[in-house]
C-alpha cells in the first residue's frame, strides 16, 4: 500500500486535488502494474481524502504513521521530559506516547514519590531551603550499549538543574537510582555512555567551586572549575558504582555536550565548551552581560579526554579525594596526557562521533559550519606535540588545522548532529528552523553525493534543538526514521493558552538526496524534550508482569515483605499490616489504630494477569501507590490525625473495583 501511494503521489505531483482523486482509481502510466493494488483503495478513503482536502503528501504521511489497533511500533523513542523531570517513551512511526517514566519528579499514577519506600526519590538531594528537591531538568537520555549498539537494558539521563544521573531499568521502565554528583550543582554533558557502558559520562555546564562550597565570583579564575565525571556502571547490579567512579577537574569554561568515542576513538571522550572568555557577567554592575561576555572569542575548546589513561592514573593512585570522589586534578590531567584541547568555532553545542568512530562533528551555534575532526589526526598531533601553546591552566592546545578534517557550511544556528546508514549526517539548524542533510566522508556508509557536502535542507516547525535518528548514536544506525525536537510550535496546534507545547516532528529519511519529508507532528505539553534516542523495539526485553509474586522493584528480587495472607502485627506503638491485593479486595479491610501510632503497610499484588494493576491511596496522608502484578511495596506513615480514612484502589481493575476499599480508623488518644 505504502509504495503504491508513493508512486501515486509521485506521478500526481502538480495536478489539482480533484483530478487527484479521480486518478486514484485510474493510476497513471508509471503505476500501471500497481493498478490492482491502487484500485483497492476503498471509496470511503477516497471520499475522506477529498473531504478533508488532503494532498498526496498528506496521504503518504498518514499511511506511513498509521498503526492498526493491536499492531506494535517498530521503534521506541526515549525522549527527555525537560522541566517535567521525566522521560517519555514514544512509539515510532505512530508517535503515540506509550509511557511517562517518572525519574526526578513525583508521579502519582506510578506511585513515585508518594509514600512508597521502594523508589529512589527517597534519596533526593536537599535544596538550599532544607527541603528535598522534587523535580529535575531532564536533558539527555542515553541507552546502555554493548559493542557500540543499544542493548535495550538500561537508560540513563542527566538532570541539568541539579547535577544528577538517573538509572532506569528497561525491564520494568522504572527509575532505580538517582546519583547526585557530590562536586557540582549542575551538569549538561550527561548522560553519554562509552561503547560497552563501562562509564556514564557527566560533564558540568556552569563552573562552580568544586565540592559545592562558597567562593566569591571575584575569584572565578582561581576557585571555579568545570568537571567531567566518569560514573562506573555495574551492569549486574544495575547501579552506578560511585566507589569505582572518578572525575577530571577542568578549567572554568562552560562545558557543553559530550560524546564517547568508539572504534578507533574508543577510550576517548569529547566535550565542547563555551565561555572560554571566563566571563563572569554582572550586567547590574555595568559589566557586559553573560550573553556578550561569553561570545567574544572566535574559538572555544573541544575537550579531548583520554578516559582509559584517566582510569590508569586512578589505579596508580594519582588522584585527590573530594567529598568522596576520586578527582584527577588539572595538573595531573595535563602531566599524564589525559586532557587536551582543540580550538573549535564558535560557542559550540553538540559534539557527535560518527558511526565509524573516525570523526567528531562539532556544531558551533554562531558559526554556519560544522567542523569535522579526525581521531587519527588528533592522535598524530598529540604524538608529534603539534600544539599551538597551552591555555592559562597549562592544557596543551592541539593545532586546529592539524586536528581538523574539514568544515561543511550548513546554515544558521547548527546545534546537533545525527547519522544514518546511507552515509548522511543530519544537523539541526535552530535559526534556520531546518534540518540539513549532508554527506559524511566515512567509509562505513557512502552517500551517492560527494563527501562533506550539503545535500538538502528540510524546514521544520520551528526552532529545532535536538534531533534523533533511529539507532542514531550506535555504530550501525538504521536511518529510516528521524525526529526533529522543535522548541517552538507557534501555529501548529489549536491554541491552549500562551504556554505552547513542543513539537516533535517525525521525518522519513529512507530515500537519498532531497527527499526528507515530515510525516507527523506530536505536541508535547508537559515539558521541553531535549535529546531522545530511538531503539529497535525488539531489542527491549520488557517484563509483562513481575517475575515472581512479592517482587521488590528497587532491588529487582523477591521481597521479604511479601505476603499471601492478610495479617496485622502490633508491637507497642508500631502497627505492621501485611496486605495482599487481588480482584477485588484488600485483606484486611479494616485497619484499626490509635492516634500517634506508626503504621507500616506491606502491599503485595497477587495477580499474574497482564495489566491487572492495583492502586492504593489513603486520603489525607499523601499516599499513592501503584502495585503492578507481582509487586510488593512498603508504605510508612504516622497516624497522627484521629478520624476515619477510606483506602481504595486507584485503578479501574475490575467490574467490582469500587468494592476494593477498606477503612483506616484512627481512634483519638484517651
Ligand atoms: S541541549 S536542545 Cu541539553 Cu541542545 Cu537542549
Ligand atoms: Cu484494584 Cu481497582
Amino acid at each position: 500500500m505504502k509504495s503504491v501511494l508513493f508512486k501515486i503521489a509521485g506521478c500526481l505531483a502538480g495536478v489539482t486535488l480533484l483530478f487527484t482523486f479521480a486518478m486514484v482509481y485510474t493510476p497513471c502510466a508509471s503505476a500501471k502494474n500497481e493498478k490492482a493494488a491502487a484500485s483497492g483503495i476503498p471509496a470511503d478513503a477516497s471520499f475522506i481524502i477529498k473531504d478533508r482536502g488532503l494532498s498526496p503528501d498528506d496521504v503518504t504521511a498518514a499511511v506511513s504513521t498509521y498503526m492498526p489497533s493491536g499492531k506494535y511500533d517498530e521503534y521506541v523513542m526515549f525522549a527527555s521530559g525537560g522541566q517535567s523531570g521525566q522521560v517519555f517513551a514514544i512509539g515510532i512511526p505512530s508517535m503515540r506516547i506509550l509511557r511517562t517514566i517518572a525519574v526526578f519528579t513525583p508521579e502519582p499514577w506510578q506511585g513515585y514519590g508518594f509514600g512508597v519506600e521502594e523508589t529512589p526519590l527517597t534519596n533526593a538531594p536537599i535544596g538550599g531551603d532544607g527541603q528535598k528537591v522534587m523535580w529535575g531538568d531532564s536533558h539527555h537520555p542515553a541507552l546502555s550499549e554493548t559493542n557500540g549498539e543499544y542493548d535495550g537494558q538500561y537508560l540513563f539521563i542527566g538532570d541539568k538543574s541539579h547535577g544528577r544521573i538517573a538509572v532506569i531499568d528497561l525491564r520494568d521502565y522504572e527509575t532505580k537510582q538517582l546519583a547526585d554528583n557530590p562536586l557540582m550543582n549542575n551538569d549538561h554533558g550527561a548522560a553519554f555512555v562509552t561503547p560497552n557502558t563501562e562509564y556514564i559520562i557527566e560533564g558540568s555546564q556552569y563552573s562552580e567551586p568544586l565540592g559545592k562550597v562558597y567562593a566569591p565570583i571575584s575569584e572565578y579564575k582561581e576557585k571555579y572549575r568545570g568537571l567531567a565525571t566518569f560514573w562506573k556502571f555495574d551492569r549486574a547490579l544495575g547501579r552506578i558504582d560511585a566507589d569505582n567512579s572518578f572525575a577530571v577537574e577542568l578549567p572554568p569554561y562552560w562545558q557543553d555536550l559530550a560524546d564517547a568515542g568508539k572504534g578507533p576513538s574508543d577510550g576517548w571522550a569529547f566535550i565542547n565548551s563555551f565561555n572560554t572568555e571566563m566571563a563572569t557577567g554582572g550586567i547590574e554592575k555595568g559589566n557586559p552581560p553573560f550573553e556578550a561576555g561569553t561570545t567574544e572569542r572566535d574559538m572555544d575548546y573541544l575537550h579531548v579526554i583520554n578516559w582509559k589513561k584517566a582510569e590508569e592514573a586512578v589505579k596508580a593512585g594519582k588522584f585527590e579525594t573530594l567529598n568522596g570522589v576520586k578527582l584527577i586534578t588539572l595538573k595531573t590531567a595535563v602531566a599524564e596526557g589525559i586532557l587536551y584541547f582543540i580550538p573549535e568555532p564558535k560557542s559550540p553545542h553538540g559534539a557527535d562521533v560518527t558511526p565509524s568512530g573516525k570523526y567528531i562533528v562539532v556544531a558551533g551555534k554562531l558559526d554556519p559550519h560544522v567542523t569535522v575532526y579526525g581521531i587519527e589526526n588528533i592522535k598524530k598531533a598529540i604524538e608529534a606535540k603539534d600544539f599551538e601553546g597551552t591555555d592559562p591552566y597549562g592544557v596543551p592546545i592541539i593545532r586546529f588545522d592539524a586536528a581538523k578534517v574539514t568544515q561543511v557550511e550548513l546554515g544558521l544556528g547548527p546545534l546537533h548532529t545525527q547519522f544514518d546508514n546511507q552515509g548522511y549526517a543530519y544537523t539541526s539548524l535552530f535559526l534556520d528552523s531546518a534540518i540539513a542533510r549532508w554527506t559524511v566522508g566515512d567509509d562505513k556508509f557512502t552517500a551517492p553525493e560527494k563527501p562533506w557536502t550539503l545535500v538538502a535542507k528540510t524546514p521544520v516547525q520551528f526552532n529545532v534543538g535536538h534531533i534523533a535518528a533511529a539507532e542514531g548514536d550506535t555504530v550501525s544506525p538504521d536511518g529510516k526514521y528521524f525526529v526533529s525536537l522543535n522548541k517552538w510550535s507557534v501555529d501548529r496546534f489549536s491554541f491552549i493558552g500562551p504556554l505552547l507545547p513542543q513539537n516533535l516532528q517525525l521525518m522519513d529519511i529512507s530515500k537519498p538526496g532531497d527527499s526528507m519529508k515530515v510525516l507527523y507532528d506530536l505536541p508535547i505539553g508537559s515539558g521541553e524534550p531535549h535529546y531522545a534516542q530511538i531503539i529497535k523495539a525488539d531489542k527491549l526485553k520488557t517484563w509483562e508482569v513481575y517475575p515472581e509474586v512479592g517482587w521488590d522493584t528497587l532491588k529487582q528480587q523477591k521481597s521479604d515483605r511479601m505476603t499471601l495472607e492478610g495479617k496485622v502485627v502490633r508491637n507497642g506503638n508500631n502497627v505492621e499490616v501485611y496486605m495482599p491485593l487481588i480482584r477485588s479486595h484488600f485483606d484486611p479491610e479494616h485497619i484499626e489504630v490509635e492516634e500517634g501510632q506508626h503504621v507500616t503497610l506491606y502491599l503485595t499484588n497477587l495477580e499474574r494477569t497482564v495489566d491487572a494493576t492495583h492502586g492504593f491511596s489513603i486520603c489525607g496522608f499523601n499516599i499513592s501507590a501503584s502495585i503492578e502484578p507481582g509487586e510488593t511495596v512498603t508504605i510508612e506513615f504516622d497516624a497522627n490525625k484521629p478520624g476515619v480514612y477510606p483506602y481504595y484502589c486507584l485503578e479501574f481493575c475490575s467490574a467490582l473495583h469500587l468494592e476494593m476499599i477498606g477503612y483506616l480508623t484512627v481512634k483519638p488518644k484517651a
